[in-house]
Order: C-alpha cells, then sequence, then structure tokens
C-alpha cells in the first residue's frame, strides 16, 4: 500500500515538473477539438448509393431527389428500380422519407429509374422521370404527381410524355433521358432533356402535356444532364459535358436563348464516369448538388452518392468553378 502510494506521487511530480509533456497533450487536445467541429459531410447520404440528385425548396425545406443505385458490386452497370426522397431544414442534417416512386408506378415502363428532377405547381408536385418503355424502343420520360413533396407520387398521365420515336435527330435510343423542368416569369412551364442532343418544349398548364414542337439547342460537347435556373435576370443551362463527364453551363437572357457557352464548372467527380448537377439557392446560399462515386470499398460509376457544396458567383453572374470538398456544408 505505501509502495504504491510512494509510485504514484513520484508519477504525479514527474509529470507536473514536464512542461514538454504538458503543452503535447494540449496540442493533442486542440487538434482533437478542430476535428470535432468540422465534421465530414460529403457524400451526404452514406447508408445508401445514390445518384443523379434533383432538389426543390418548398416551405423553408429542401427537398433532396435521388435515383437508388442498386447495382451489386460485381455488376457494372446501372441496376435503377426506385427514386428517393430526403427532406434538411439545414442542408446538413438529411431526413430519408419512404420510397415515394418506384419505376413498377408507371405501368408502361419496364425499368431503369434513371435521373429526374420534382416541380411544385399550385401545391401539386410533378415528378419528371427517365425510365425505359416497355412497347416503344428506347428510354422515355414519365411524369407522376403528388399533393406532397414527399408523396407517395403517381403516374399522371398513364402513358409516358415523351418517346424515342418523338425525336429523330440521333439514331441512339437513349437520347431522350435526364428530364429537367422550369417555370418561367411568365408561368410558362418548359421541358428540357436529352442524351447527345439537348432538347426543350412547352409544356401546357396542366404540366402532363407538351405544348408545340420539340426544338433543339447547340451546345459544345453536351452529353446529358440539363439543369435549368435562373438567378437574377440570368438564365443558366448546365450539362454534363464530354465524357468521363465534367458539369459545364451556357447562359443567357432568355429561357429561349442564345445561350453562351461559359466553360466548365465542375470537373470530374471522384471515382464516377458520369455526374449530374442540381443547383439551389436555399437562405440567401447557392448550393451545387452532384454525384461522385467515393464510398469506398465499392462506390464507382454505378454505385454513386449525392454530394454537396458551395456555388459562388462572380459579380458578371459567371459561375465560380466548384471546389469538391470532403467536409461538404457544415
Ligand atoms: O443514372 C443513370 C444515368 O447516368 C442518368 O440518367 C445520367 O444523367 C447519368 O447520371
Amino acid at each position: 500500500m505505501k509502495n504504491t502510494f510512494l509510485t504514484l506521487l513520484f508519477i504525479a511530480i514527474i509529470t507536473s515538473c514536464n512542461p514538454k509533456k504538458t503543452d503535447e497533450a494540449s496540442t493533442v487536445e486542440k487538434t482533437e477539438n478542430i476535428q470535432k467541429e468540422v465534421k465530414i459531410n460529403n457524400p451526404v447520404i452514406k447508408d445508401k448509393f445514390t445518384a443523379d440528385p434533383a432538389a426543390i425548396v418548398y416551405n423553408d425545406k429542401v427537398y433532396l431527389y435521388a435515383g437508388h443505385d442498386e447495382a451489386p458490386d460485381d455488376f457494372n452497370f446501372y441496376r435503377m428500380n426506385e427514386w428517393l426522397v430526403y427532406s434538411s431544414a439545414d442542408m446538413v442534417t438529411w431526413e430519408e422519407h419512404p420510397v415515394p416512386l418506384k419505376v413498377s408506378d408507371f405501368a408502361w415502363a419496364s425499368n431503369d429509374a434513371w435521373a429526374a428532377q420534382v416541380i411544385e405547381r399550385n401545391g401539386k408536385f410533378y415528378w419528371y422521370v427517365t425510365v425505359s418503355h416497355a412497347t416503344i424502343d428506347g428510354k422515355a420520360i414519365g411524369v407522376a404527381v403528388s399533393d406532397s413533396p414527399i408523396g407517395p407520387f403517381k403516374d399522371a398521365l398513364g402513358k409516358a410524355i415523351v418517346t424515342n420515336d418523338m425525336t429523330k435527330q440521333t439514331a441512339i435510343s437513349w437520347d431522350d433521358i435526364d428530364p429537367s423542368v422550369y417555370i418561367d416569369d411568365d408561368g410558362q412551364a418548359y421541358l428540357f432533356w436529352g442524351n447527345t442532343i439537348c432538347y426543350y418544349a412547352k409544356l401546357k398548364e396542366n404540366m402532363i402535356e407538351l405544348d408545340g414542337p420539340i426544338m433543339t439547342i447547340e451546345l459544345p460537347n453536351f452529353t446529358e444532364a440539363p439543369w435549368i435556373h435562373k438567378k437574377g435576370d440570368w438564365y443558366y443551362l448546365s450539362f454534363a459535358y464530354q465524357f468521363p463527364e465534367k458539369t459545364a453551363y451556357a447562359m443567357s437572357k432568355s429561357i429561349n436563348g442564345p445561350w453562351e457557352f461559359k466553360g466548365i464548372l465542375n470537373e470530374v467527380a471522384g471515382n464516377s464516369n458520369t455526374n449530374h448537377q442540381a443547383i439551389i439557392e436555399f437562405k440567401g446560399k447557392d448550393y451545387f448538388i452532384y454525384h461522385n462515386g467515393s464510398i469506398q470499398p465499392n462506390g464507382g460509376s454505378f454505385r454513386r452518392s449525392v454530394c454537396i457544396d458551395e456555388l459562388n458567383y462572380n459579380d458578371d453572374g459567371t459561375m465560380q468553378r466548384i471546389v469538391m470538398t470532403s467536409e461538404g456544408i457544415q
């Protein structure tokens, strides 16, 4: 007992007489505190593979929609049967909601829950989706509707709004993918979509029928994934550029163009040969939402993950190159 007491006393004296040791301990403590403060928030969804993000702001919340990458580790192509929805009030904490829409909700579709986008009009939420058509060769675009941003959604039309036989500009069967929808200030809605060719058309006020001819937009190295947004009096058309895909963009003073190409907005995103962006403003800040293949050991081009980083504009309206980070939004 006496020996133990003397040993403890000796250790206490030695420790208090060794300022170097104390400094080291406090440095470690400080580093730990800094590490605690900065979290690794990208990818934002870590328990599932998620791809092709789209997002809306509604009633002080952000609703994030994504395709679900379900490909097993030894399967090197897309396996996607459903879309997912998450919500957040701070862009950091995301709540997952029950699966709101599946390919099987469209009786005329066979598979492939590819890229999609939701928009709200008059209290209803319209979800434009890419699927493979069961009877018309190629990809097609469907539209689902719900009274709530988290669904459940149901087929709004009972058939595709766009099929491959409606677009003849290219022989490929997958050019009718990646719908993006926008309602202009005068209330006119537009649907943009495409692969290798960028298409757009007016939508009727009911949001489930095209209103007029399908038009095309000339963009250099357009691959897919158009996304329209407006900031101030500039319209922005961002898109997947070249392959492997970077994100590039063009600007215009009118939704009908002419579009001026402005170059690359985001580089190839880690470990994924595709990219797919959504751009939103929320509580005074701008965000760039995309996917990469960063979750290891199995992440990659067919097991992707949604990430979010800040987006910044220059005074002339051009967008600054995205800095992809692991920290994401803090
Ligand atoms: O997720 C399937 C397809 O890959 C999407 O439709 C494209 O935008 C690309 O991300």
